[in-house]
């Protein structure tokens, strides 16, 4: 059962699809205080749990720590943090005599005091007073997720060729980059359907432009890489290079498309290209304008995208720079302080992704001037809705691959996402595995995140662990950062354990599709925390480092350094698995605690009882499966 309640005049977020009836607020089933703000609050008892708010930082069990609804371009994916890219203000709060779920459907910045300020209190604090809340009550933690993805409309289904093996790099820019990723694997028989364009294929990092230098005729490269099954994805940032003579620069300003100053010139900020403008995605028109630009890149046989630096993510504004140069002129030639020299270094640090910045410019809605703060959250969903929609539009459904850095419940009926600039850490193949539960509550299916990790530098061993999970996302992508350590699967020494590792998901590709499928139709979810599951069970109600996966397994990879294997928790009987190329073993296992052995090629995974799941043949790409003749495991 879902109950509306409305605050005030909430800006129209495109979250929710369903027409739903609005109660009286004096039914609101929590309490609640409107002053200058909004604060929601309620009870917290001994084991009650909280589940949800999608991509964001720490466990599973979201308790005991405080959280901010607010997409940030966060390159530190720490336990200290409260945000990452992503703002979905959903949770399900489970305590044993009753569950309920709610959503908080506002665009600007959320606080969730999930029992961080004081123990037995959550208290959320929305950054203003028109919004809208969606109670649900429900029997189940899965059916209150259900019924609200049904409120929020059906996830968005990528094309199957978007299930392979995905390898990228910051840094690949040449022809003959991408020519030597695709040739080294099949040369090592690994598996890849898709290499990545980051943001060098660009003439000076221009948006839906090509450096002719680098690719002379991209259209014939781009289908020469097909013939090999091979798509290419072009990055595109959300910033637009301010460049007399561009004419995707030249329209968007002429049109008044991109974001303003309160004295309506263009605000303008530098990112990657130098001096950008923002398209003002808020904007029904704009919105339209920036989707139908993407044509230029399919037309040369581009067949999918990833959307970046749409939080957006500013390094500095102009008008903030200014105020930097002046502070800095003053004390320049001066003998100051070690306060002062703090202060002016903090000066140019605080310029990067600034409140200021947010609080001063203005997106045009039907004719009216909205700040960027008070909608901050839905810039880039509504980057790669206009994205997604040009695509269902002109293209059909299930045609291209779009995926999105910052996000806000309703993206997900337009596209996927990935969980940004993490890094090459043991611990965030944790923190990965922790935000497939959550984000799939919001409607989020096609995910993953940077396998191998974007910063720092990869092991082999680090590496394989996390393609043991990856296997099961539905994006598998291995990405990282510009001057890390090459992580491609063939740069290391023992390849024919990356073959053997990547060979099991091509076998698995059966399932994950078809699992994936069944859930965006019944919005379900892929992955669930074996509380979802087992809500008697004492013990699986804490397990936070293995998920329960369609009706028929859970997954249990290894996350630390130098093991042999791990310790996993069994609620029930089940089959023990480890694949591993062609090969497959498997034991039966009792319900408890066991210690499994896992080597470094081998990906373990765990069958629930009388159920069985399908294995193809292992192929080098997905146009190459046999999706007709498989074997059963159970
Ligand atoms: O400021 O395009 O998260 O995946 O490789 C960094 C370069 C910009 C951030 C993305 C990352 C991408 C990188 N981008």
């Amino acid at each position: 059962m879902i109950k509306k309640f409305r605050i005030g005049k909430p800006f129209d977020t495109k979250a929710v699809t369903a027409e739903i009836q609005e109660e009286k607020i004096s039914a609101f089933p929590l309490e609640l205080s409107q002053e200058e703000r909004c604060v929601v609050a309620f009870e917290l008892r001994g084991e009650d749990m909280i589940f949800g708010l999608g991509e964001t930082v720490r466990g599973i069990n979201k308790r005991g720590w405080i959280y901010e609804s607010w997409c940030s371009d966060e390159t530190e994916h720490t336990e200290d943090k409260r945000s990452l890219y992503g703002a979905h203000n959903f949770i399900v709060v489970s305590s044993k005599d009753k569950k309920f779920g709610l959503f908080v459907d506002f665009p600007g910045k959320v606080e969730w005091d999930l029992g961080y300020s004081n123990p037995d209190k959550a208290k959320i604090t929305i950054d203003g007073n028109n919004v809208d809340f969606y109670y649900i009550e429900g029997e189940t933690e899965r059916d209150i997720v259900k019924q609200f993805r049904q409120i929020i409309g059906k996830s968005y289904i990528p094309p199957f060729w978007a299930f392979g093996y995905q390898q990228s790099c910051w840094g690949y820019s040449k022809q003959s980059d991408f020519i030597s990723v695709r040739d080294n694997h099949r040369a090592n028989n690994l598996p890849l359907d898709c290499i990545y364009m980051d943001i060098d294929y660009m003439d000076k990092f221009k948006d839906f432009t090509v450096n002719e230098e680098l690719f002379p005729d991209f259209k014939s490269f781009v289908s020469d890489m097909k013939a090999h099954d091979i798509h290419l994805l072009p990055i595109i940032d959300a910033g637009v290079k301010k460049e007399q003579g561009y004419s995707v620069y030249d329209e968007g300003h002429k049109k008044g498309y991109f974001c303003k100053n309160p004295d309506g010139t263009d605000f303008e900020c530098g990112v990657w290209p130098g001096i950008v403008g923002l398209p003002d995605f808020l904007n029904k028109d704009a919105r339209e304008w920036f989707g139908s630009q993407y044509k230029t890149l399919i037309d040369m046989g581009v067949d999918g995208f990833w959307n970046d630096m749409n939080e957006p993510a500013l390094f500095y504004s102009t008008k903030g720079l200014d105020k930097a140069w002046e502070k800095l002129d003053k004390l320049s030639g001066r003998e100051i302080g070690i306060w002062d020299y703090f202060g002016m270094r903090d000066t140019f640090a605080r310029l990067q992704n600034s409140m200021d910045d947010y609080s001063s410019f203005y997106h045009n809605v039907d004719g009216e001037l909205v700040c960027h703060k008070d909608v901050h959250n839905l810039y880039g969903a509504f980057m790669t809705n206009a994205a997604g929609e040009y695509f269902e539009r002109e293209y059909g459904r299930e045609k291209l691959l779009i995926f999105s850095r910052a996000s806000y419940i309703g993206a997900h009926r337009t596209s996927g996402i990935w969980f940004g600039d993490n890094y090459s850490w043991w611990e965030h193949i944790l923190l990965n595995l922790k935000m497939l539960p959550s984000v799939n509550m919001c409607g989020f299916l096609y995910c993953g995140a940077d396998l191998g990790g974007f910063n720092n530098n990869v092991t082999g061993d680090l590496l394989l662990r996390w393609l043991a999970l990856g296997v099961f996302t539905p994006l598998m992508r291995n990405h990282r950062a510009l001057g890390t350590r090459a992580q491609e699967a063939y740069q290391f020494d023992n390849t024919q354990d990356f073959a053997d590792v990547l060979a099991v998901r091509y076998r698995l590709i059966p399932y994950i599709y078809n699992t994936f499928r069944r859930c965006a139709d019944e919005n379900d979810m892929m992955f669930r925390p074996l509380a979802f599951d087992y809500p008697e069970d004492k013990l699986a109600l804490e397990v936070e480092d293995q998920l329960m996966l369609g009706e028929e397994c859970m997954i249990a990879p290894v996350y630390e350094q130098n093991k042999s294997g791990r310790v996993v928790y069994l609620p029930e009987p089940m089959t023990f698995v480890k694949l591993s190329g062609e090969n497959i073993t498997s034991t039966k296992l009792s319900e408890g605690i066991h210690y499994v052995e896992v080597k470094l090629n081998e990906v373990p995974l765990f069958i629930k009882q009388n159920k069985k799941i399908p294995l193809a043949m292992p192929a080098l790409n997905t146009a190459g499966l046999d999706m007709e003749n498989l074997d059963y495991i159970s």
